[in-house]
């Protein structure tokens, strides 16, 4: 395989600007960025004439092999990043997800060793279940050994894998001390544990009950008080998959006031809405079960407008399967449907049709929600999510005049479920380039499984720790009557 690849003739389109160039890559870096590169011997040549050349996509909420509510999803770390090079997407950030009790190391090496059958780059958020001294410590390992730059925290799922309020402020204070990204998964869990029991004791047990159970203000509540705890003690907060108008508001008001806030979206939020869990076959309503729930449509503008805005700043897709035998667990309980849907795949295609062809989006704009933002907020940047000598050689080539219609019947995803079943969209990547090889050409997927690498992610000590002076000094001054 020539470890040489000339991308020739087509745009280059960073988070910052578009401009007509050829790419060279030679093991595994982009070394040169301009016009007329020449063509050198025993180079591969990939011809982008008519197309635009972005950074490889960073989906930075998956949840690949995930051991989840009595259940595994359906796809593993070699499956799941495969489709993700099929759509565009060259790196994910996964998820660690100890077991309350699970010292977070073990965990961390046990995901670690599943994950080496990737086919793409992968990295790790790691999530803090429960607290002790271990905790604390593990968490500075982390950071300073294995290069673990964000933590996340369930409000929801109480019984299994919620933060307490205690363990949010003991994380998240940690967090400011290591120079690490606090990261939370925001819904009330309390609110949502009350709600499915009173819909059940009203004899909804189908996954109409699911929505009923996590209403908007459930969201909305938690991105709150996430926000002010971070606030109070004066670290960053990263608040994934914002579902709904209150808690993209929660955050816009929050960054007018100054406060370092920023929010993630999924493909299937922008674009899917709450009529499925309504619809009387079982498996296309529980294949839409996941938290938060797709919303009533008009949810979708107020996520748009914040990303325009730039108040939400990542796009993602929590890629998280289960096929319809597992999602038949729930049966006459919606409370035991396993919560996740897929969209790895699908994602830059569904967000480029739905963004960019509708003018809401320049494609330098979807560039920096699909990698560069990602990149940015963990510490990845430019090595990821930009086309610029030195970088990684992840790149996709993108066709904005080619069609194609998103199915269950064609996706890479082990599942057997597409939200996006029958969506055509027009614009789709032709190539995906993973440090410097053509892993997929069209339609030719060449994933090659244990070709991914761990992705270290360096802390922000420094940014961070002038911040803890910022917000020391301008400490709350108690008022004296
Ligand atoms: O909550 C998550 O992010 C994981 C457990 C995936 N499932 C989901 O419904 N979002
Ligand atoms: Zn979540
Ligand atoms: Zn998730």
């Amino acid at each position: 395989m020539p470890s040489t690849l000339l991308i020739r003739g087509g745009t280059v389109v960073n988070a910052d600007r578009a401009e007509r160039a050829d790419v060279l890559c030679r093991e595994g870096r982009i070394v040169a960025v301009g016009l007329d590169l020449g063509v050198q011997a025993g180079a591969e040549v990939l011809d982008a004439e008519g197309l635009y050349v972005m950074p490889g996509g960073i989906d930075p909420h998956t949840h690949m092999q995930l051991p989840f509510m009595g259940t595994v999803t359906m796809d593993d770390f070699y499956s799941g990043t495969a489709a993700g090079l099929a759509g565009g997407t060259t790196t994910i950030i996964d998820f660690v997800i100890p077991d309350p009790q699970e010292p977070l190391m073990d965990a961390y090496r046990k995901w670690r060793g599943w994950a080496e059958k990737s086919a793409s780059d992968y990295s790790f958020h790691v999530a803090v279940t429960w607290w002790d001294d271990s905790v604390h410590r593990d968490m500075a390992t982390l950071v300073r050994e294995e290069g673990v730059n964000s933590f996340k925290h369930f409000m929801a799922y109480k019984n299994a894998i919620m933060c307490d309020d205690e363990t949010l402020v003991r994380s998240f204070r940690r967090a400011l001390e290591l120079g690490a990204m606090p990261t939370v998964h925001a819904e009330n869990g309390e609110l949502v544990f009350l709600l499915q029991q009173e819909m059940k004791a009203l004899g909804v047990t189908g996954p109409e009950g699911h929505p009923l159970s996590r209403p908007p203000a459930v969201e909305a509540e938690a991105a709150q008080r996430a926000i002010a705890i971070a606030d109070v003690l004066g670290v960053p907060i990263y608040i994934v998959h914002v579902s709904c108008a209150e808690a993209a508001d929660a955050i816009a008001r929050a960054r007018a006031r100054g406060q370092r806030v920023f929010g993630e979206v999924l493909a299937g939020h922008l674009t899917v809405d709450d009529s499925a869990y309504r619809n009387p076959d079982f498996a296309t309503a529980a294949g839409h079960v996941m938290s938060p729930p797709f919303r009533e449509k008009s949810h979708q503008e107020a996520l748009w407008r914040g990303l325009q805005a730039g108040h939400l700043h990542t796009t993602a897709t929590d890629h998280c399967t289960f096929c319809a035998a597992q999602k038949a667990a729930g049966k006459d309980d919606f409370t035991r449907i396993p919560n996740g849907c897929g969209g790895v795949e699908e994602r830059m295609m569904v967000i480029w049709d739905a963004g960019v062809n509708s003018g809401r989006l320049t494609p330098s704009e979807f560039v920096a929600i699909a990698s560069a933002n990602a990149a940015k907020l963990f510490n990845i940047y430019p090595r990821k999510g930009c086309i610029t000598a030195g970088a990684d050689a992840d790149l996709v080539l993108w066709d904005p005049t080619a069609t194609r219609t998103l199915s269950v019947k064609t996706q890479k995803s082990l599942g057997d479920f597409n939200v996006f079943e029958g969506r055509t969209v027009t614009g789709v990547p032709t190539a995906t380039i993973s440090q410097g090889k053509v892993v997929y050409l069209h339609g030719d997927l060449r994933a090659e499984r244990g070709a991914g690498r761990y992705v270290q992610r360096p802390a922000f000590s420094t940014h961070f720790d002038a911040m803890a002076r910022w917000s020391k000094l301008h400490a709350p001054v108690a008022v004296t009557r």
